[in-house]
């Protein structure tokens, strides 16, 4: 812990990059864990192009029922953590897989929201989108003034990251000096990818999870705990 504050305390260009287990402690599952989101369910199920095609009513239900929950909880102190090292740092990026949105309510400023966004979204006909914030929605699947059904604004498995999103992620974890990586299994990609970028980099990568992880065995120094309760402390 002592190295890990040390290094975030002389660094002036960190990036962090969440993952979900930051916002369980805020009441949000997680997606593997055991209550975790994927347990009724698989990622291919209902996380893709073909499962919303297949029954776009199904996984609507599913965003819904997210949503409902999401907006139930609010951010806990690993969020704020998180806000009072980006106004301490010169240089800050805050990369999220999270689409749950407590970043933002927690009052981040600079979020790259590598997996979309659960309250905007999209039209299939006409590609305009918006937020939404509506708990329970009226009817699903919602649908767009110009009548073409909406999606969820978010990166399903097999769709490509908001490009423009991707390339700010990969440049911010290059010029990293320090790499904070809190609350991510890493099994998703390209995400993870950027602990490996960072740390080719020459970055200093400080993992924070309650377990060891794929990713534990690439970082400098693994913390082991809740973020809610260790994010606080190294940033004080
Ligand atoms: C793409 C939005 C290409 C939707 C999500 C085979 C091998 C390798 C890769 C692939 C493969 N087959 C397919 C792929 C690529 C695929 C992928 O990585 N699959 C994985 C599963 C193998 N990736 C993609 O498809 C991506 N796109 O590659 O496109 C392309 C390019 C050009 C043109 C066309 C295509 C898109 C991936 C995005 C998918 N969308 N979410 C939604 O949310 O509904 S991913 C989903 O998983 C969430 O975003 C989530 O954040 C993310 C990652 O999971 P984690 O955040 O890590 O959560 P998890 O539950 O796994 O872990 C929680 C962690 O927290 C645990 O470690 C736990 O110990 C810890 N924890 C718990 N409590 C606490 C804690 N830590 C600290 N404190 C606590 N209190
Ligand atoms: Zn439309």
């Amino acid at each position: 812990m002592e190295q890990a504050r040390e290094w975030i305390r002389t660094a002036s260009r960190v990036v962090v990059l969440t993952g979900a287990g930051i916002s369980a402690e805020s009441g949000v599952p997680t997606f593997r864990g055991e209550q975790g989101l994927w347990k009724e369910h698989k990622p291919e199920e209902l996380a893709t192009p073909e499962a919303f095609t297949r029954d776009p009513r199904l996984v609507w239900e599913w965003y819904d029922w997210r949503r409902g929950l999401i907006s139930k909880v609010a951010p806990n102190g690993g969020h704020r953590a998180l806000v009072e090292l980006e106004c301490q740092k010169r240089y800050f990026t805050l990369v999220t897989q999270n689409v749950d949105g407590l970043h933002d309510l927690a009052g981040s400023g600079r979020i790259l929201k590598l997996h979309g966004d659960i309250w905007r979204f999209r039209c299939l006909e006409c590609r305009s989108d918006w937020p939404d914030r509506r708990v329970p929605l009226p009817k699903v699947p919602p649908h767009c003034r110009c009548g073409g059904m909406a999606r969820p604004g978010v990166v399903w498995f097999g769709e490509p990251l908001p490009d423009g999103m991707w390339l700010e992620a990969e440049h911010a974890a290059r010029e990293a000096e320090v790499l904070l990586v809190v609350g991510t299994s890493g099994v998703v990609y390209p995400a993870a990818s950027l602990i490996t970028l960072a740390r080719a980099s020459g970055a200093k990568v400080i993992e924070v999870n309650i377990e060891e992880t794929p990713v534990s065995s690439e970082v400098h120094v693994s913390l082991r705990g809740p973020s809610g309760e260790l994010l606080p402390k190294m940033v004080k």
